[in-house]
């Protein structure tokens, strides 16, 4: 029956260095507190119980534990990517703690077992807020770009969206919002197909507007709401995790709320006056903008009355990305067009930074 404390010793180990990896990787790689904190306040927990229990360090013999001789000669435990890593240590610690228990319980400690039932239960919730912070990385770089472009077909100086789509990604565009306010649900589909495969082959980001039916029909990358459409909640219900959710808004407050309620990224305007988007309020201004830079935490695309000519004092108060529709989908050559752009988003960039530095 000893040797059940010698089981115990090398499981405790197992959890504790499992534990510390994830620890560590949220501490010094993804430079997340609140989860750093939780992950150590655990581990501490995990070997603080057992602690007075002396008979276990006893009966620890690692040099003949015949686990390292059959360990040097597996790749099984070799790891491909950071979120193998993470899954195959909350595996470790999960099965660990479950051997722990199950021993505690043999050697007559059935009230100390329930402690390390309660932190398996505590690992299955960590895994989640940890899966969950992967998924939100994975999306904010779905939308990590200078240039975010929307389709206007009214305002395409006659051309339709898909010619025009084709000129954004030819620019090197990341990421394509559609957005057609003139044509029915079937024809609105069709098009958002075909620049689901167009924008797929070319490794570009696509969002759908308004339209969450169908960004789901052709697996878009994400869908934009307003205001006035359905609210975050249950749009998050019907696209789940995976999907990007941007939402349009036009105050401070509009802002917070978005990112209480789970928006991954929002629209802040119109800093300028627009005739694009019929039913939008007065143009907020750069004040919003700056407002939205300081203090919210997710990202944001600045959009409404940008243009060439006034591109750079946006890029001067902070706006990491901006959105132009008329003056890109109307512009004579969109390729020249969003080159002219870059240059001067570019210029002011380096400007704020000098200016920060
Ligand atoms: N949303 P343009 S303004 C689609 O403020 C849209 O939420 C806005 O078009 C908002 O670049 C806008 O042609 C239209 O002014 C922007």
């Amino acid at each position: 029956m000893d040797k059940i404390y010698r089981i115990i010793d090398a499981n405790i180990n197992r959890v504790s260095e499992g534990f510390r990896v994830l620890e560590d990787l949220s501490r010094f790689y993804y430079e997340d507190y609140n989860l750093t904190e939780k992950l150590k306040n655990i581990r501490h927990k995990v070997r603080k119980i057992i602690s007075n229990m002396d008979k276990i360090i006893d009966y620890r013999d690692s040099i003949n534990d015949l686990g390292l001789e059959i360990s040097k000669k597996s790749d099984l435990d070799n790891k491909k990517n950071l979120n193998q890593l993470i899954t195959s240590n909350f595996k470790r610690v999960q099965e660990g703690l479950r051997v722990i228990e199950e021993s505690l319980k043999i050697i007559g400690e059935y009230e100390i077992s329930k402690f390390y039932e309660g932190f398996r239960y505590e690992s299955y919730n960590l895994e989640k807020i940890y899966n969950n912070k992967l998924k939100n990385i994975k999306k904010k770089k779905l939308i990590d770009t200078d240039i975010y472009c929307i389709t206007a077909e009214e305002y395409s100086n006659g051309r339709d969206n898909i010619t025009v789509v084709k000129e954004m990604i030819k620019a090197d565009i990341k990421v394509i919002q559609y957005r057609e306010k003139n044509k029915n649900k079937l024809q609105k589909y069709k098009e958002c197909k075909i620049i689901r495969k167009l924008t797929k082959e070319a490794g570009v980001t696509f969002i759908v507007n308004d339209d969450i039916d169908i960004a789901l029909a052709v697996e878009a990358d994400g869908i934009h709401i307003g205001q006035d459409d359905l609210p975050i909640e249950e749009a998050r219900k019907l696209v789940g995790e995976k999907m990007v959710i941007g939402l349009s808004t036009h105050s401070p407050k509009q802002a917070r709320d978005a990112v209480d309620r789970g928006a991954d990224y929002i629209g802040v305007g119109p800093i300028f006056k627009t005739f694009t988007k019929k039913d939008v309020c007065d143009p907020v201004g750069l004040t919003y903008l700056q407002y939205a830079v300081k203090n919210i935490d997710i990202p944001h695309v600045a959009i409404g009355g940008i243009k060439e000519n006034n591109i750079s004092s946006v890029v001067k108060n902070g706006a990491r990305c901006i959105a132009l529709v008329s003056e890109i989908v109307g512009a004579c050559d969109i390729q020249e067009k969003i080159k002219r752009l870059r240059n001067i988003i570019k210029e002011n960039k380096i400007e704020r930074e000098n200016i920060n530095a």
